[in-house]
């Protein structure tokens, strides 16, 4: 038993609960997390000599890291989340609802002798800069020190976050967070107990996996997965589906979003936060650097996160932004030096790599790293790999956690307390027909629908299904801890507690020709539109109505230095068709079939002009 860790609290409530959970999993020990270097030297040495890490070359990535899931732990499992309240209605048509009597019942069954053989440990972490209105404070235990380590990058976490629950508690320190709960539980176990002699595996998981929710008890149950968002509860668990129950009730908005700085020549700062779904290049947009014309004219960005932010109406009357992680949880492939140079400069050093592949040398790669693919590595299974060879060397749901402190483009205001004032909120996703470049939304209504109707088209798997629109409102689908309908009906009132509204946009870098090619360079190009976004924001006269929102004029459309970009190519991309827009709206429609219950009626009168206006 390490003795130096295992002092306890002197907050009564969370020892008690701490006790219960050692006394219900039966870990051999319990280990109260302090969040410190020595912490993370002793805990990543262990993984190291338990086989579940490999120390990659410190000359090549100091201080970094390479797991190794399981092949059958290697992502969320949205068919095992549950998001357990009274009525099924309150979880809503789009989540997966369990009772919560029965879902406690079965879950202590599945947690009693559940660590046995392993260590528990105690994780005090906070989403959010700690002094914060916003700032949430959980606590997680866990019997897996890769979640221990992974925690230490996305949230502050340890000793100083254990101080002030104790200081709220005893009143030493006000409490002005809001919530019912003190702090949020949340409880991990991977699922694997072992007997009395018996030897561990890499990675221990179990097939039988629950993530589950308990809305009303603030409260979070996760059992037999390692991996992600499954394990890591601070992320989508706590700093979405909890939160956004947290936040319906206490007038806020916890929102799968990033945030992102544009800093003008003249020295102007406009932050915008904008949704995507996943495979959409969030975390490229986030850290998008501008191209050549604007980099030499002094423009910059800045990255305040890159997938969640907690929104609130601030005193000044604007909506504020702060990012509750402190880390990036990247989906490794297709990331590098070109397509984006800020994310790997934030993993040069102090990074666990997962499931991706090892070089020769002691370094990670994974396919689009380099154009060439190297003569030989370890790919992500623990076998040998060649070019070739017919399997990727790193599996496509592979990443990278990486501190937020240390991207090069890392906003000097992301952990301030009062957040950022956002200007723009924009949504988007992946759509070779339709949707135009960027359009502006006319008012908070409009923007409200055009959110709650965004979708992609299906990129991967599942056969018949390429291609087809997958609606996904506000990037929410699998985050979202409530009814879906009565999270649209909360963002239309949020509206009456701003004086300074955010304008709404949609983006599609995604838009082809006929012959199927792309009909926009995108990455560091969607600078372009991010200009014209800061400039509607600001209150620029640069666009024209059509039937479905306001687009850029050409004239007022930056295509500086864009090679063989003509003004048919723009208008090309900002086309609007009425043909393809009827297809939409009859598309859009089936959503609104399958939340018809909760749906307010704001949004199909939305749907109503929007006809209005096609015929
Ligand atoms: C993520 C996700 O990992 O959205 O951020 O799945
Ligand atoms: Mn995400």
């Amino acid at each position: 038993m390490n003795t130096q860790n295992t002092q306890g609290t002197s907050y009564q409530e969370l020892q008690t609960w701490v006790d219960q959970m050692a006394t219900l999993s039966t870990p051999k020990e319990v280990v109260w997390c302090d969040g410190s270097q020595d912490e993370w030297d002793r805990l990543t040495q262990q993984l190291c000599d338990q086989g579940t890490f490999t120390r990659l070359n410190p000359e090549k990535r100091p201080n970094s890291f390479l797991a190794r899931s399981e092949p059958s732990d290697v992502a969320r499992v949205e068919e095992r989340t549950f998001i357990c309240t009274k009525r099924p209605d309150e979880a809503g048509p789009t989540n997966k609802w369990a009772d919560p009597v029965e879902m406690r019942t079965l879950l202590t069954d599945k947690f009693t002798a559940s660590m046995a053989g392993r260590t528990m440990y105690v994780i005090p972490f906070c989403m959010g800069p700690i002094d914060s209105p916003l700032a949430k404070i959980g606590v997680q235990v866990t019997d897996s020190a890769y979640v221990v380590v992974n925690m230490r990058i996305m949230a502050h976490m340890g000793s100083h976050v254990l101080k002030r629950l104790e200081d709220e508690v005893s009143g030493s320190t006000p409490k002005k967070r809001d919530g019912h709960a003190q702090f949020i539980k949340c409880l991990h176990s991977v699922g694997a107990p072992l007997a009395e002699g018996q030897a561990d595996v890499p990675w221990p998981c179990n097939d039988d996996k629950y993530i589950s929710h308990f809305v009303d008890a603030r409260e979070i149950m996760s059992y037999g997965s390692g991996y992600g968002g499954n394990a890591l509860l601070g992320k989508k668990c706590l700093a979405l589906r909890i939160a956004s129950n947290i936040a319906r009730e206490h007038r806020w908005m916890a929102e799968h979003m990033l945030i992102l700085g544009l800093h003008a020549p003249d020295g102007s700062k406009t932050y915008v936060t904008a949704a995507f779904p996943s495979a959409c290049g969030k975390t490229n947009l986030a850290m998008l650097e501008p191209p050549k014309p604007y980099a030499d004219k002094g423009w910059k960005t800045s990255i305040v996160g890159d997938d969640i932010a907690w929104l609130w109406p601030h005193e000044d009357g604007k909506l504020h932004a702060i990012n509750p992680e402190t880390g990036f949880f990247g989906v490794a492939p297709g990331t590098n030096w070109e397509s984006n140079r800020i994310a790997m400069e934030s993993m040069t050093a102090n990074a666990i790599f997962t499931n991706v592949a090892l070089t020769d040398d002691g370094d990670v790669w994974w396919e689009g790293l380099s154009k060439e693919e190297p003569a030989h590595l370890i790919d992500w299974t623990g076998l040998d790999w060649t070019p070739g060879c017919g399997r990727t060397a790193a599996h496509a749901n592979s990443r990278f956690t990486a501190p937020a402190k240390q991207c090069p483009t890392i906003d000097p205001e992301w952990q301030n307390p009062d957040g950022v004032p956002i200007d723009g909120v924009i949504f988007g996703g992946r759509r070779a027909t339709t949707m135009p470049l960027v359009y502006q939304a006319f008012n908070w209504g409009h923007g409200v629908y055009v959110g709650a109707t965004m979708g992609s088209e299906m990129t991967a798997a599942a056969a018949g299904t390429i291609g087809k629109v997958r609606r996904d409102p506000m990037a929410m689908l699998p985050f979202c801890g409530y009814n879906m309908g009565a999270y649209f009906a909360h963002w239309l009132e949020m509206q009456r507690y701003l004086t300074h509204l955010p304008r709404f946009f949609h983006v599609n870098w995604f838009r082809k020709d006929e012959e199927g090619k792309f009909l926009w360079p995108g990455f560091s190009e969607n600078m372009r539109v991010l200009e014209w976004i800061m400039k509607r924001c600001n209150g620029a006269a640069a666009g024209h109505e059509t039937q479905i929102g306001w687009i850029p004029n050409y004239e007022n459309f930056n295509i500086e230095d864009l090679p063989d970009f003509s003004k048919e190519d723009f208008e090309k991309v900002m086309k609007f068709d009425r043909h393809e827009w009827r297809a939409e709206l009859i598309s859009q429609g089936e959503l609104f079939i399958d939340l018809y219950d909760h749906l307010p009626k704001e949004l199909i009168f939305q749907r109503e002009l929007l006809a209005a206006r096609l015929v």
